[in-house]
């Protein structure tokens, strides 16, 4: 399989019967209807129009590409993902496999596939999924319905308890994956069908219809999609229905949520063993409550509870509302919901959700155990969803900041660095060591690893106007358009995150006038996080610097986080950013008990820990590290793949020095199974 530009590869794949079943013909791509923009903040620049080559994340897209995508489908192919369509499609004799919310799980994996192929060239997959598309849509209801588990099980229960029942989870990963398809295809047969599924669940819900939510959030920033791709307004406004609804009580008419006439427990208390906790909260589960932000209308949500993932879909289609119409509330509750989420509950890692109420959640504010974290991998995916939409409606490098945090960090510790193993949970520490698992029965986290890297590219860039913004640094060519016409290329050359070097090359396709707006890292300028939930212990940055064409440029950001570099860019135009990355010692704030007296180590964007397999026979939670000890970079490309570790001198339980070495945090586990921590004890001064 070998890597080539997506715009060669996209059409010519008609070559069996089983694909050219799917396709359809004629100029494709005159029949897509053009996006509609956002009112308000800035353009994706997708990443069908930006190809990573080389660098840091070349060769994870391919590996993602050769090895995560076809072990995702053989898997999920084993485990009845898609048996359970040919029997709804009443061509399959055997039992119906899982739960109600298994076809998202497949879905998630073909939206992963169809992205992957805008970028490799791959008959054999492309045919595979085209197959199992053709199989899936064999199943669709005449009336658009199309959830396996209850076309095979009880028709007449096909909306039954939203809360439970993950039916408009499943339709938003159909629809997600039909909008992938159509970009991919360029024509509209998947989304003709997801068309379907959308227009029956408008015909039920709505205005003067019946007023109910899913209780995992995920189709409202689908059907956000499915507007951008059909450019059907009212799938907009099923969008907002959905979120409007949330905080109301369901039923035929729109009413205030009355908790006395529904069962409310109180909120629990930490007092609560583990045990009655766990009760609690699938207790919990059966009525109205935080888990699933059902609790309050969405205006009123100011503090982030529940459960992460939901919560993070959520907050990321509240974004969506906002930059495609007027939704008074959204953005201040998205304001107070991002400020308690980035200065009191999200891990240095970038993830989110301490587990703390054994409900996959959010916990009290700065109650964030390291050994406990859940953390879950696609907590970590819906946090990066949301911060960039968060980045794109308020063109604010902060928002990219913690994207690219819980990218690097918290997302790609999911995954193992062969591609084929995965961790559902994601600590910060670890006694035993981790072992990330070839495949999770309940394989939301897998799946959701597999369609989050393909679509990586489209985080590097966004377009507003006449400014082109660079959001992250990464080997790699893009081509985008600005609103006056013109369209720029841009090719990136660095190792980032392992060199703070990046050489940014301009190529115009005539002589224009734009400005170039640089995201300056927040950790370059001497802050881990946008707010004071985490600190470097030496605030002191080595300065940026930044030459276009040779020339000595200021560095310095506006309040927005960017460097904005107006001016007459012509072809071969070539700008420098330096952004040097010393070793740095992090503290976490004062009221997060769990981290006090404790140092983590980062570098540039990437966290770091100890394994127990480079520091042989040391109890990790017994290491000190000194203050004022020298700690140096070290590249190892014969290690993890290649990384960058940090070494230095510590002490070990008995006061003896030690020699540390530090390895990125994503690539824990992928060695010897031992012992992990992001958190090092201080040595106390003599
Ligand atoms: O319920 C669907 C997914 O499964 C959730 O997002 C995960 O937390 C897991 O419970
Ligand atoms: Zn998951």
């Amino acid at each position: 399989m070998i890597s080539r530009s997506h715009r060669q590869s996209k059409l010519p794949l008609l070559t069996c019967l089983a694909v050219s079943a799917v396709m359809t013909h004629g100029n494709p791509l005159a029949a897509a209807p053009a996006a509609p923009a956002p009112v308000r903040g800035l353009m994706e620049v997708g990443h069908t129009q930006v190809e990573l080559r080389g660098g840091f994340w070349g060769p994870r897209l391919k590996i993602q590409h050769e090895v995560t995508l076809p072990h995702a489908l053989d898997e999920l192919e084993k485990d009845g993902h898609v048996t359970n369509f040919d029997k709804a499609a009443g061509k399959f004799d055997g039992p119906l496999q899982g739960h109600p919310a298994f076809d998202s799980d497949l879905y998630k994996a073909l939206e992963g596939a169809l992205d992957s192929l805008q970028h490799f060239d791959d008959s054999k997959l492309r045919q595979r999924v085209d197959g199992i598309m053709e199989r899936i849509l064999a199943a669709q209801q005449k009336d658009g319905f199309l959830i396996a588990f209850y076309i095979v099980k009880d028709q007449e229960k096909r909306w039954e308890d939203l809360r439970l029942c993950h039916q408009m989870y499943n339709a938003g990963h159909f629809f997600e994956m039909a909008a992938a398809h159509q970009q991919l295809a360029g024509q509209a047969k998947v989304l003709d069908a997801a068309k379907r599924f959308a227009d029956h669940i408008d015909g039920i819900f709505g205005p003067n219809k019946r007023y109910d939510v899913d209780g995992h959030q995920e189709v409202e920033l689908a059907l956000v999609k499915m507007y951008r791709a059909s450019g059907e307004r009212r799938y907009l406004d099923l969008a907002r229905f959905f979120l409007d609804e949330r905080g109301y009580a369901h039923g035929t008419a729109r009413l205030p949520f009355d908790s006395k006439s529904q069962v409310m427990p109180s909120e629990p208390t930490v007092e609560l063993t583990r045990e009655q906790q766990r009760e609690f909260w699938h207790a919990q589960l059966r009525v109205r409550n935080g888990r699933m932000q059902d609790h309050k209308p969405v205006i009123d949500q100011h503090e982030a509870v529940g459960h992460a993932v939901r919560a993070g879909y959520m907050y990321a289609a509240m974004a969506d509302i906002v930059r495609f119409m007027e939704a008074p509330g959204y953005e201040r509750a998205l304001d107070d919901l991002w400020g308690d989420v980035v200065n009191r509950k999200m891990y240095l890692t970038g993830n989110i959700g301490s587990g703390q109420f054994d409900d996959e959640g959010f916990g009290d504010p700065y109650l964030l155990p390291n050994k406990s974290a859940y953390c879950e991998s696609c907590a970590a995916i819906a946090h990066v969803f949301w911060q960039y939409r968060m980045n794109l409606l308020k063109a604010d490098a902060k928002y990219a900041d913690v994207m690219e945090l819980a990218l690097y960090n918290g997302v790609l510790s999911g995954i193992s660095l062969s591609g084929d193993k995965f961790f559902y949970q994601n600590p910060l520490a670890s006694e035993k060591g981790g072992k990330r698992k070839p495949w999770i029965g309940l394989s939301c986290c897998p799946t959701n690893l597999a369609r989050i890297i393909p679509q990586l590219g489209g985080f590097v860039y966004a377009q507003g106007g006449n400014q082109v913004y660079v959001n992250l640094y990464a080997a790699g060519e893009a081509k985008v358009k600005l609103d006056q016409g013109a369209t720029v290329k841009l090719t990136q050359q660095t190792e980032y995150p392992w060199d703070g070097r990046v050489r940014l090359t301009l190529a115009p396709e005539q002589a224009a006038e734009f400005t170039l707006c640089l995201r300056i890292p927040g950790w370059a300028l001497g802050r881990v996080v946008p707010g004071d939930l985490y600190r470097f212990s030496n605030a002191m940055c080595p300065a940026v610097s930044l030459k276009v064409n040779g020339q000595t440029q200021d560095a310095t950001p506006r309040s927005d986080g960017y460097v904005h570099l107006q001016r007459r860019w012509q072809a071969g135009d070539v700008v420098e950013l330096d952004l040097p990355m010393p070793v740095q010692r992090v503290l976490a704030h004062e009221k997060v008990k769990e981290d006090q007296g404790k140092v983590a180590l980062m570098r540039g964007p990437l966290v770091y820990c100890l394994e127990a397999t480079d520091q042989p026979g040391v109890d990790l939670e017994r290491v000190a590290l000194p203050a004022d000890g020298a700690l140096r970079a070290e590249p190892r490309a014969d290690l993890l793949g290649g990384v960058t570790v940090i070494t230095g001198q510590a002490l070990n339980h008995a006061a003896q020095p030690m020699p540390l070495t530090a390895v990125p945090y994503y690539a824990w586990a992928n060695r010897d199974k031992g012992a992990m921590t992001v958190w090092i004890q201080q040595a106390v001064k003599e």
